[in-house]
């Protein structure tokens, strides 16, 4: 099989959450760690939307980190990323999308985005009731239906899967911004975040992140050596930072 190049900054959970998948199938990749918003116009050809991840393998360009996963799962072997009956599978897939979708919607872009990246990168404050109405109201609402479905001990279908590794990855990029979950409230989901640091490839990924958020942009490429990742030989990098097609204002 050719060889991998996974485009995307650690900074990610996208990103971090393929990148998980790499390290449960010991797959070893190369990365170009990018901001998408700084991605050159040959991002853009092989990224319409202008986002990470995007794996390339050869010929092949994949975009989409579910894509990317179920792609690594139906090629590579080693332990298996979903649950193996067919039902709690679906379960799973339906935790991933949950969090892709509403998850990342709130911690991701009404969150981390609005007061960490939209000031460095666009120059524009956060929108205080877009910040207040995600933190205030939209957040405990999916934290109450995350907890719902935590277990007590261990990870949500038993085994490690990609239901953990979809789920897990935004809160890091929320306690950057000082949004973190109340283990009086919501008891089990603080625990099994905690398991997933402590216990997960998403720990060492997630001390990575943590490190690049301190660091300029320019120097990224340097940490992933620090870390055990390659770089990759090319980058996508652009001169400055631009809107995708789905960017939230
Ligand atoms: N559904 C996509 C979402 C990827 C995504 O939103 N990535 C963010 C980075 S965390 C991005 O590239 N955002 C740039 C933009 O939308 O402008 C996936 O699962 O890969």
């Amino acid at each position: 099989m050719a060889a991998v190049t996974l485009i995307g900054s650690p900074v990610s959970p996208y990103v971090r959450k393929v990148l998980a998948a790499c390290a449960i199938k010991g797959l070893e990749v190369e990365l170009d760690p990018i901001s998408p918003m700084y991605g050159n116009d040959d991002f853009e050809r092989i990224s319409p939307l202008r986002r990470v991840p995007v794996w390339i393998e050869g010929d092949l360009v994949l975009c989409d980190s579910s894509v990317i996963v179920q792609y690594i799962e139906e090629t590579r072997p080693g332990p298996s990323l979903w649950p193996a009956d067919p039902a709690r599978r679906a379960k799973a897939r339906w935790l991933e999308e949950f969090a892709d979708t509403r998850l990342f919607d709130v911690l991701g872009w009404r969150l981390f985005f609005q007061i960490a990246l939209k000031p460095r990168f666009f120059g524009t404050e956060a929108d205080p009731e877009v910040v207040e109405k995600a933190r205030d109201v939209e957040l405990p609402q999916i934290l109450d239906y995350l907890e719902s479905q935590m277990p007590e001990t261990g990870f949500l279908f038993g085994e490690l899967s990609m239901a953990d590794l979809s789920v897990a990855p935004a809160f890091l990029n929320a306690r950057a911004v000082q949004i973190n979950v109340d283990p009086e409230r919501w008891p089990r989901l603080a625990a099994w975040l905690e398991r997933m640091n402590e216990q997960t490839p998403l720990g060492p990924l997630n001390k990575l992140a943590r490190n690049l958020m301190r660091t300029p942009l320019a120097a990224h490429r340097d940490r992933l050596t620090e870390f055990g990742l390659a770089p990759a030989s090319r980058s996508w990098m652009g001169e400055a930072a631009r809107r995708g097609p789905m960017t939230p204002q």
